[in-house]
């Protein structure tokens, strides 16, 4: 048995044609259904539904031995753990700094709200500023506003959330999208399944 760890949010939307073409299909829909490990039309595959956050925690224990989770998150969470053999190219995104559209350059000591708490302090570091970070778990956009931080560093892709908040983009810190990720025992034990699975994933992706 193969078990892939996904995020039910927009991976989800965009992992789903990936899987069918290697004839992986849930049998049931996270959206509608409460049921957290996903049998699939593999007898030998199944998917558990997770926090996006929590991808590389369940591979890296050998909990789920494949993952699908944004380069973001496996930045932050330090995954030199994990075998990363694939980018999927799926919910692209960028990485960025965004601040209110009439705050000037920010200089000096500034403070920053993020999520993404060691990938903003090594950012700002590598820049020569002094940023103190706020780690917050959502709703970052709200911070400039009411005067808890100077900037933010968050996940853009239309920009249409920042644009409602009166915040614009300022400075790009990485592009992002989406990886699978491999643990190291399974990648072992598993070889010829997950092999296998793997040049289905490169066929489909390089006829894109
Ligand atoms: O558990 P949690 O709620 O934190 O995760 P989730 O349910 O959102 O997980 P899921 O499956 O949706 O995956 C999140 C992953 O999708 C991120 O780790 C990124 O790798 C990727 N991704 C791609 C995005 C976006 N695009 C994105 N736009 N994740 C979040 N956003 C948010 C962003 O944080 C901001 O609030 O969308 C808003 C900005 O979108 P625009 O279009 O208004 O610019
Ligand atoms: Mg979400």
């Amino acid at each position: 048995m193969l078990t892939i760890a996904v995020s039910k949010g927009r991976i989800y939307e965009d992992a789903l044609p990936l899987l069918a073409e290697a004839g992986i299909i849930p049998v049931d829909d996270p959206k509608t259904c409460r049921k957290l490990i996903l049998s699939t039309t593999r007898k030998d595959v199944q998917l558990v539904i997770i926090r996006a956050t929590d991808v590389p925690t369940f591979v890296e224990y050998g909990a789920a031995d494949l993952g699908i989770a944004g380069k973001d998150v496996l930045i932050e969470h330090g995954a030199e753990s994990l075998y990363e053999p694939l980018d999927l190219n799926i919910a692209c995104c960028r990485l960025m700094t965004a601040a209110h559209k009439d705050a000037p350059e920010l200089k000096g000591r500034i403070r920053v709200a993020t999520k993404y708490v060691k990938i903003a302090q090594s950012y700002f570091a590598s820049k020569g500023i002094q940023a103190e970070i706020i780690k917050l778990y959502g709703s970052m956009e709200l911070a400039p506003l009411v005067g808890l931080a100077d900037c933010i560093v968050d996940l853009v892709d239309t920009g249409n959330t920042l644009k409602a908040n009166d915040l614009e983009p300022r400075e790009l810190i990485m592009n992002i999208s989406s990886r699978l990720v491999v643990n190291k025992a399974a990648m072992k034990m598993k070889h010829e399944a997950i092999s296998i699975l793997l040049t289905q994933f490169e066929k489909t992706l390089a006829n894109r």
